[in-house]
């Protein structure tokens, strides 16, 4: 069987973040510190915290805005970190609350319901719980027979999950599956930082996988997927269960997103100009048959980067919509988003890339033909 998308669906939080939001709260923040700490500063002990800037971030990052679960939380200079209501067991944990929303608009805009879906992946780059399975709470809240389970490929989750979804398709385990990607990146990110605190934001994506022949309307086969690895420790968290076991651990720093971004910069960019360009090889396309290029959405200037090195030429930004300035880096879901976004005004026939990259590291590659 051919594997499709056939419906994509996006929850987006109601609360935005603007750079100049953020930089105020971060100052104060940073001026509290240095004054609490002015004695230990003067004598060393301690570096003082220099201010962060909107001008910067944007030069840096591309990033304008963001979406976010609790604004409230993460703008007090005394918190610095989103305020989530604690949920008893009965309740839908918070991923599966948005993960729902997600699914649904991808299975109603597929013109389908639950009894379609035959499977679930919870594909994101970070689960609220070890277990039970995200992905099974939310097969339970849609009412979906079948199976469900997580995976975690941090911000490639969605193409690695959408790989997953297709080759089971391929060989006929299922009909269909929904990848979804609940993304709450501002529980996990140091706001406290100012060479990170700017990076991520909040946000849920969806898509809906079926085998081709039983798309409705308007779809993306799925002609082809590409997955590759290579560790690397330049961006990391260490909020694994062993880490309350480890008493000399006293920094609860590295328990949340720590990279160094430069590295990651010069590293991750070859290697996914490469994966696209010996991807498309392999399906005997040319860079001239991309009509569209769905990156992940990271950094401006890696995109940039990407898509002058697969294609030859400055992108036109309709080839290579990016969403970060408004969204910022949302992991996994990223490309989706722009995916989601962007993809009118596409002729029956025409190729597109949606290309994930980061932790690992990790790049997929997902090449679909529009029909
Ligand atoms: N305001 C003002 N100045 C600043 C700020 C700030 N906020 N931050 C840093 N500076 C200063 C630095 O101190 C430095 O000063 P100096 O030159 O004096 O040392 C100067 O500005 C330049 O700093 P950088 O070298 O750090 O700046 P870059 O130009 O490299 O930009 C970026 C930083 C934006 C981080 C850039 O390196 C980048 O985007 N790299 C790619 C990173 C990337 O793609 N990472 C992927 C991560 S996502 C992922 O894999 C998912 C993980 C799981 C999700 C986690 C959810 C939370």
């Amino acid at each position: 069987y051919q594997p499709a998308i056939t419906g994509t669906g996006l929850f987006t939080p109601k609360e935005i973040i603007t750079n100049d939001e953020l930089v105020v709260a971060f100052n104060a923040y940073a001026d509290r510190y240095n004054t609490e700490n002015a004695q230990d500063i003067t004598n060393g002990v301690l570096e003082a915290k220099a201010h962060s800037s909107s001008n910067f971030i944007v030069q840096a990052s591309g990033i304008e805005n963001r979406y976010v679960l609790d604004k409230k939380g993460i703008l007090d200079p005394d918190r610095m970190y989103p305020r989530l209501r604690s949920r008893t067991d009965d309740e839908p944990s918070v991923m599966a609350e948005i993960a729902l929303e997600a699914c649904t608009q991808a299975i109603e805009n597929a013109g389908k319901t639950p009894a379609d879906v035959d499977a679930v992946i919870c594909a994101a780059s970070n689960m609220e719980r070890a277990y039970p399975a995200i992905a099974i709470e939310i097969q339970k809240l849609l009412g979906i027979d079948g199976f469900a389970f997580d995976m975690n490929v941090a911000c490639s989750s969605a193409t690695f999950g959408i790989q997953a979804a297709s080759d089971m398709i391929r060989t006929g385990t299922i009909r269909s599956a929904i990848v979804v990607n609940p993304e709450i990146c501002s529980a996990h990110l140091e706001w406290r930082d100012r060479d990170c605190h700017f990076i991520f934001g909040d946000v849920c994506t969806a898509v809906l996988i079926e085998r081709d022949e039983l798309a409705t309307g308007n779809h993306f086969v799925i002609k082809s997927t590409r997955c590759v690895t290579q560790f690397s420790n330049n961006i990391r968290n260490n909020n694994g269960y062993l880490r309350r076991a480890r008493d000399e651990m006293e920094d609860r720093r590295d328990m949340q997103f720590m990279q160094n971004g430069r590295k990651v910069f010069k590293e991750v960019v070859p290697m996914v100009s490469n994966l696209i360009l010996e991807h498309l090889k392999d399906e005997n396309l040319a860079a001239e048959d991309l009509k569209r290029l769905w990156l992940h959405q990271a950094n401006k200037s890696m995109n940039d980067f990407i898509g002058r090195k697969v294609l030859g030429r400055v992108p036109e930004p309709h080839e290579q919509p990016n969403i970060l300035q408004d969204y910022a880096n949302t992991s996994s879901a990223g490309s989706i988003i722009a995916f989601s976004k962007y993809s009118d005004n596409l002729n029956s026939g025409d190729i597109g890339i949606i290309c994930s990259f980061g932790a690992g590291y990790s790049v997929g590659s997902v090449i679909v033909e529009y029909r």
